[in-house]
């Protein structure tokens, strides 16, 4: 197993501290990085294969080389931190763990777009995030490498902390943009993309956390350290995140590639006397997953082969003990209160989704129900405005792709057959 490279402080004491991060050699990579033309930064970005960590996979350096530099507008670097996608807890625990090497990674990223104000945009509820990470900007602040002429290289940068107000959909990154600006977080037509017109019509990069917070190591290490790891299309070290049914819950940073048996060897396997049924590869806006997908490498193209999305890497452990109707009504549930309502095939769709699998998880419904809710998922799927509508239906065309009997057997039993109240148990 390689070192950790992100989560390599976590254990020191106080690590949100600046001191105790520059003990571990922090901030040496933005001396290394002011050291060198903002173009060679982008470089580095792109040589080292680093893909955005939000969910999309989008090469990170090549995103950067879209702010067009002729543009006489400003430039603005945003940082995604409203995590909320169910499962997802990699970005919470990273700022608070070490919100410096996020801060770090924010002054690096500005300057090799020439950006001179960059906005941390944070979930609203996690307030312990939000102080954590002011706390860490008025130190950097105060050490010089956020202001004027930092660490007396000429270039500028002032970095907000902004709190958002907490709707899911403002990780949408056109609705952050909006909220940002003090609207109603909704998405935006795309193109054109943020890099051309993003935030106040400005040329905008807009990156998830953990993919800003790769960059001081990458500067410090090097491109060709970085992309040593991980597989041929996706490099590097990243956090997975394993919860439910798992003997020991929690962050697990390894490369790209890894396995699910192996992480669970990591993280003590399946909860005892249990075995795993189903899985998300990264939160619930990704296709479930079963026990006989245990050995595909956790990569973009490995996940995808087996048609589902690597996503945010959010691996929810579930054991025989779930009844993944109940599952998949829950996360229905979810979509359907933090629809935008912007677009019919979503608002209206999710609405539906929800009233059939209640009447499935109840014992009320019918195998024609079945029926209809695919075809409702099949009118969401590719004809909504924005991704939040296409991840609706995920968990419930793959719950019923390798669980249909289980959905049989709600109505044939008259009711869930998890609950202990019914008849039988679903074996
Ligand atoms: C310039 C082009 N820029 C693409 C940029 C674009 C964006 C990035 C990826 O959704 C997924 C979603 C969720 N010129 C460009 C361009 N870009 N073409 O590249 O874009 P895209 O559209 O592929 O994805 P997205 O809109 O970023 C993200 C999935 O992630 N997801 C949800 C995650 C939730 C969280 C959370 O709660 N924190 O991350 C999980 O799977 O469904 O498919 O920047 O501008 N020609
Ligand atoms: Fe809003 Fe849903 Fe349409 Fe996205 S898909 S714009 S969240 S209504």
């Amino acid at each position: 197993m390689l070192t950790p490279v992100l989560s390599d402080n976590w254990d020191q004491i106080r690590s949100w501290q600046l001191a105790s991060y520059q003990r571990q050699g922090g901030y040496d990579a933005l001396r290394t990085a002011l050291r060198m033309q903002p173009a060679d930064v982008v470089t580095a970005v792109k040589d080292s294969g680093l893909r955005g960590r939000g969910g999309a996979g989008f090469p990170t350096g090549m995103k950067w080389s879209f702010i067009p530099q002729d543009n006489p507008k400003p430039k603005y670097l945003v940082v995604n931190a409203d995590e909320s996608e169910p499962g997802t807890c990699k970005d919470i625990p990273l700022m608070l763990a070490s919100p410096h090497t996020l801060v770090e990674g924010v002054v690096i990223a500005s300057y090799a777009i020439r950006a001179s104000v960059a906005f941390i945009y944070v979930r609203g509820e996690v307030l312990h995030v939000i102080r954590r990470l002011q706390q860490a900007v008025e130190e950097a602040k105060a050490a010089g490498f956020i202001g004027q002429n930092i660490l007396g290289s000429g270039y500028d940068l002032d970095v907000v902390v902004h709190a958002g107000a907490g709707a899911y959909i403002c990780g949408e990154e056109t609705a952050l943009l909006d909220s940002l600006e003090g609207r109603r977080g909704q998405p935006r037509l795309r193109p054109p993309f943020p890099a051309v017109a993003g935030l106040y019509g400005c040329p905008t990069v807009i990156n998830n956390v953990e993919s800003i917070a790769s960059v001081p190591a990458i500067i410090k290490n090097g491109a060709d350290w970085f992309s040593s790891m991980g597989t041929e299309k996706s490099k590097g070290m990243t956090l997975y995140s394993l919860s439910g049914h798992v003997a020991r819950p929690g962050q697990y940073e390894a490369p790209l590639g890894i396995t699910l048996r192996q992480l669970l060897d990591l993280a003590g396997g399946v909860r005892e006397g249990h075995e795993l049924k189903f899985w998300t590869p990264g939160g619930s806006s990704t296709p479930l997953l079963t026990a006989d997908h245990l050995d595909v490498p956790l990569d973009y193209e490995g996940v995808g082969s087996v048609g589902s999305m690597l996503g945010t890497k959010a691996l929810q452990i579930f054991d025989e003990t779930t009844c993944v109707v109940r599952a998949v009504l829950r996360w229905t549930e979810f979509y359907k209160h933090e629809s935008c309502g912007k677009c019919t095939p979503c608002r209206e769709g999710t609405w539906w989704l929800v009233q059939i699998l209640e009447r499935l998880e109840h014992g009320k419904g019918t195998e024609e129900d079945l029926d209809t809710l695919l075809d409702l998922c099949e009118n969401i799927l590719g004809r909504s405005f924005c991704a939040l509508g296409d991840g609706a239906t995920s968990p419930i065309t793959s719950s019923i792709q390798y669980f249909k009997d289980e959905y049989l057997a709600h109505f044939e039993n008259g009711g869930c057959p998890f609950d202990p109240m019914a008849s039988t148990v679903f074996a």
